[in-house]
């Protein structure tokens, strides 16, 4: 049954100390167009207070009931997309900077149950909404009993922006099996509206991560790049990963398993034939890199004036966590075009930027800037130096704001030798590195390929020792994404191939660039709210 376009019912200012202020539905929202079925909504700016955080929330007359199917997409590339019923329970982790991690809202803005929740859009077989821009304000969607709130989290946005555009929604009420379409006109206009790179090369390539994780060393990187020479010249880029680098935030530097450099990296792999690839997290340091001994001022900061802490590694040094940097500060923003400038000196033709979402933590910056806004000034700073032609995948990156910005995107949870978490973490099991979670979200996210950029499902893996993964599973990992037509990554000791896993592996290159997907094509077949879509996934 067509329920129709939802209406709008109340708008409110909600902020941290629980008040909830009113606020006129015309003062913040403005019609740009409708059909019998659709709506096209701006949101304007209401009053921008100095709340340490509020939310703007809009609630729409959709009324949603428990068992519902629904595609839940999350925060950023690792966090849970997957087929969804409203009810079931959305569990946040303990700790509050592994929720700002995977969630754009530390939690609801209100305190009724939350039946469905998903990130910058949502899909029922009856609606669809998306908040098309997103460049400003992370947004959520809360399905409620009542009703559907979207709610833009305010920290830190600019004076100037009151009384004008936030954002632009878009809610279509659908005859059930209408969703798949729908989904895909939205798409289209988001990446309309962000100038998406929809026509990025589509590469395939080698990564040292799954193989190899932080231990990786020059002797192995170049063993593997003259073995890849000898049976796989077809491949496009190669890649090194994490583990190179002095200290996270220190990136043209590199420790004593790297005694060359990585300017001698990428020569070397340039002279093989191949694209020069390197991994960085760009918008994140460690207590015991230059950066941050140097410019202690450069991070974002907590109320109490200590840096903002975005990720818990104790294998990265230093005191165990790595701090965001503040891409609203105008040093920052240099520093980081002047990183992307020397990457692109080195030779890098493919950047990994990793665990992006520090970019967009909550906390107080320099000068004002939405969330999203803060991450696009670093993204973009770091392509003023890099170029229009240095190919740029985004990893651990909150999605909507980077479309336009990067050419790759990983849509996914990483993928890992063994098929499912070896630790639980709670609220994020379905979000840590596992084959499972990752072969969920390819297929939860097939839908945003070609659309918003290149979708990077994660690495395939061939070998058949020195890992927990059957041949059998492994082979319809790797077939499964070859078919996608989406970004293809081997990663694997490549001494640990004998003839058939390299000629399996020339077959599934040749298998995605057929497979790929021209910009514009059709909508795409795989529907995230069927859940035969997932029958071969583990
Ligand atoms: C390098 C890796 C690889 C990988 C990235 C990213 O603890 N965590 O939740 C966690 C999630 C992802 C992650 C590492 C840790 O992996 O996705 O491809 O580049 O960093 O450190």
């Amino acid at each position: 049954m067509r329920r129709g376009v939802p209406q709008p019912k109340r708008a409110y200012l909600k902020t941290d100390d629980a008040a909830s202020i009113s606020l006129g539905l015309d003062d913040v929202l403005g019609e740009l167009g409708s059909t019998e079925n659709e709506v096209w909504l701006e949101i304007r700016c209401p009053l921008v207070e100095n709340f340490e955080r509020s939310y703007l929330v809009v609630e729409f007359d959709f009324p949603t009931d428990r068992g519902i199917p629904y595609l839940r997409n999350g925060y950023q590339s690792w966090s849970y997309a997957g087929l969804a019923r409203s009810g079931e329970e959305i569990a946040r982790p303990g700790v509050d900077m592994a929720v700002m991690s995977h969630f754009s809202h530390l939690r609801p803005p209100f305190d009724d149950e939350v039946l469905a929740e998903s990130e910058g859009m949502i899909a029922f077989e009856e609606l669809v909404a998306f908040a098309l821009d997103g460049r400003v304000a992370p947004a959520c969607f809360f399905a409620r009993e009542d009703a559907l709130a979207l709610s833009f989290d305010l920290s830190r946005l600019p004076e100037e922006l009151e009384g004008r555009r936030l954002d632009i929604v878009a809610i279509a009420g659908i005859e059930k099996g209408g969703h798949l379409e729908v989904i895909d006109r939205f798409l289209s206009a988001s990446a309309l509206l962000k100038r998406a790179n929809a026509a990025a090369p589509l590469y395939t390539g080698w990564c040292s991560w799954y193989q190899y994780f932080s231990a990786v060393s020059e002797t192995e990187f170049l063993k593997n790049l003259s073995l890849c020479e000898k049976n796989l010249p077809n491949l496009d880029v190669f890649q090194l990963d994490d583990g190179y680098q002095k200290a996270i935030g220190d990136w043209t530097e590199t420790n004593s398993k790297f005694p060359s450099g990585i300017e001698a990296i990428a020569r070397r792999v340039a002279e093989a034939g191949y694209i020069p690839g390197i991994w960085i997290a760009p918008f994140l340091a460690t207590t015991d890199s230059t950066i941050y001994s140097e410019h202690p001022d450069w991070f974002l900061k907590l109320p109490n004036g200590s840096p903002t802490p975005a990720m818990l590694n104790p294998g990265w040094g230093g005191n165990g966590l790595a701090y965001a940097l503040d891409c609203t500060h105008p040093e920052v923003a240099n520093w980081l075009e002047n990183l992307g400038s020397q990457l692109r000196d080195a030779g890098f033709r493919y950047v990994k930027i990793d665990f992006c979402y520090s970019a967009s933590m909550p906390g107080r910056s320099a000068r004002p800037a939405g969330r999203a806004e803060a991450l696009r000034l670093g993204l973009e700073a770091l392509r003023r130096g890099l170029g229009d032609d240095v190919f740029l995948l985004g990893c651990g990156m909150p999605l909507w704001p980077a479309v336009g910005l990067v050419d790759g995107m990983r849509i996914g949870p990483d993928v890992a030798p063994h098929l499912y978490p070896q630790a639980e973490i709670y609220g994020l099991s379905g979000s840590m590195p596992a084959l499972a979670n990752a072969w969920r979200n390819t297929l939860a996210r097939a839908f945003m390929h070609r659309r918003l950029w290149v979708n990077d499902p994660d690495c395939i893996m061939l070998r058949t020792s020195d890992t927990g993964l059957s041949a059998e599973v492994a082979e319809r990992w790797a077939r499964a994404v070859a078919s996608l037509g989406e970004m293809l990554l081997l990663s694997d000791d490549l001494s640990l191939y004998g003839p058939e896993q390299f000629s399996l592996a020339g077959e599934l290159l040749e298998l995605a660039r057929a497979a790929d997907r021209p910009p514009g094509a059709p909508t795409p077949p795989v529907d995230p709210l069927d859940p035969e879509t997932f029958k071969d996934a583990p």
